[in-house]
C-alpha cells in the first residue's frame, strides 16, 4: 500500500452511500477531503464527525453535478489548498423507477442521463485538465454491474452506466502517455439509498431489493475504491466488478427466507 498522505481527494456524491463509506474509508490515511453532494448539512455533519475521529482536513460544498455552470464555478473557486484535486472518486448517480422502456417517465430518464453521465463528465473535464498538468492524479468512476449487462426495465438506468464504462475506457486511453490514472470500480447490490431514490421514497419497495438475501455494504466498495487509489503509481486497477456473493449477475440473486 503506497501512501497518499496530503493528497486532495474529492468524492461526490459523498452525503450518502457509497460516497460516505469512501470519506470514512479515506480519512484515516491522512488525505485532504473535499467533499461534494447537494445536501450539505449531511456533508457538514459528516466533516465534523471525520475531523473529531481522525483529525482530517476537511471542505465540503454544495454540488448539483447536472448544473455546469455550478461545477465549473464550484470547482474554480476552491481555496488554493483546495484547487490541486490528486484523487476524483467520481461517484454521484442514481436510479430513477424501473419501467418499461417505452412506458417511462422522461424526467426520470433526463435526471439519470444528467446525474450519471454528464455530470461525471462535466465535473471530470474541470479536474482532469490540472491533472495532466501537474502530471499527477487518478480518477475512480463508480460505475455498476448495470453497465455490463442490461436487466428488465432497468433500460436507461444501464444505458447510462455502460456510458460511465466507455467514458472511463475513453479516458484512460487519452491519458495514455500520462501518470494520470483511470479506475471502473463497478459494483453489484449495495444496501445504500438508491432503492429508495429508484423508488421515488417508497421505502417498502427499497427494503424488498435487498431482503432474504446478503447485500454489498457501502463499506465494501469504499475498501476496493481506497485499494485502488493506494496501488503503487505503475499499476492501474483499470476496472473491477464486485458483487456480493450472493449475486452472479444483474439478476440473478440468490435469496432465502
Ligand atoms: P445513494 O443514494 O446512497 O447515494 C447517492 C449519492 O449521489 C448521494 O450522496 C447524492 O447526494 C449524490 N447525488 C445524486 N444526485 C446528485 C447530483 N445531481 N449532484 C451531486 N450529487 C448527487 O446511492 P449509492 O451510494 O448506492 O450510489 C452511489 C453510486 O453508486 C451511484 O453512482 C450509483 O449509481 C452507484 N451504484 C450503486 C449501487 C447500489 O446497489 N447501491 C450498485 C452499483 C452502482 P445528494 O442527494 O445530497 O446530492
Ligand atoms: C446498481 C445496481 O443492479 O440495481 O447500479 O442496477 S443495479
Amino acid at each position: 500500500m503506497v501512501s497518499i498522505q496530503n493528497q486532495v481527494v474529492l468524492i461526490t456524491g459523498a452525503s450518502s452511500g457509497i460516497g460516505a463509506a469512501c470519506a470514512q474509508a479515506f480519512a484515516p490515511l491522512g488525505v485532504k477531503l473535499l467533499l461534494a453532494a447537494r445536501r450539505l448539512s449531511r456533508l457538514q455533519t459528516l466533516a465534523t464527525q471525520l475531523e473529531a475521529e481522525f483529525g482530517v482536513h476537511t471542505h465540503t460544498f454544495q454540488l448539483d453535478v447536472r448544473d455546469r455552470t455550478q461545477v465549473e464555478s464550484q470547482l474554480q473557486a476552491l481555496p488554493p489548498e483546495w484547487s490541486a484535486i490528486d484523487i476524483l472518486v467520481n461517484n454521484a448517480g442514481l436510479s430513477r423507477g424501473l419501467d418499461k422502456l417505452y412506458e417511462g417517465s422522461i424526467q426520470d430518464w433526463e435526471e439519470m442521463i444528467d446525474t450519471n453521465i454528464k455530470g461525471l463528465l462535466y465535473v471530470t473535464r474541470t479536474i482532469v485538465p490540472g491533472m495532466v498538468q501537474r502530471q499527477q492524479g487518478h480518477v475512480i468512476n463508480i460505475g455498476s454491474i448495470a453497465g455490463h449487462q442490461t436487466y428488465p426495465k432497468g433500460n436507461v438506468y444501464c444505458g447510462s452506466k455502460a456510458a460511465v464504462r466507455a467514458i472511463s475506457e475513453g479516458l484512460k486511453q487519452d491519458l495514455l502517455g500520462t501518470p494520470v490514472r483511470v479506475s471502473a470500480v463497478d459494483p453489484g447490490l449495495v444496501e445504500t439509498e438508491f432503492s429508495d431514490v429508484r423508488f421515488h421514497g417508497d421505502t417498502e419497495r427499497a427494503k424488498a431489493v435487498y431482503a432474504d438475501t446478503v447485500p454489498l455494504t457501502p463499506e465494501d466498495i469504499a475498501d476496493v475504491v481506497v485499494f485502488c487509489a493506494t496501488r503503487p503509481p505503475h499499476v492501474n486497477i483499470s476496472e473491477l466488478l464486485v458483487l456480493p456473493t450472493a449475486q452472479s449477475g444483474a439478476t440473478l440473486v440468490h435469496r432465502q427466507p
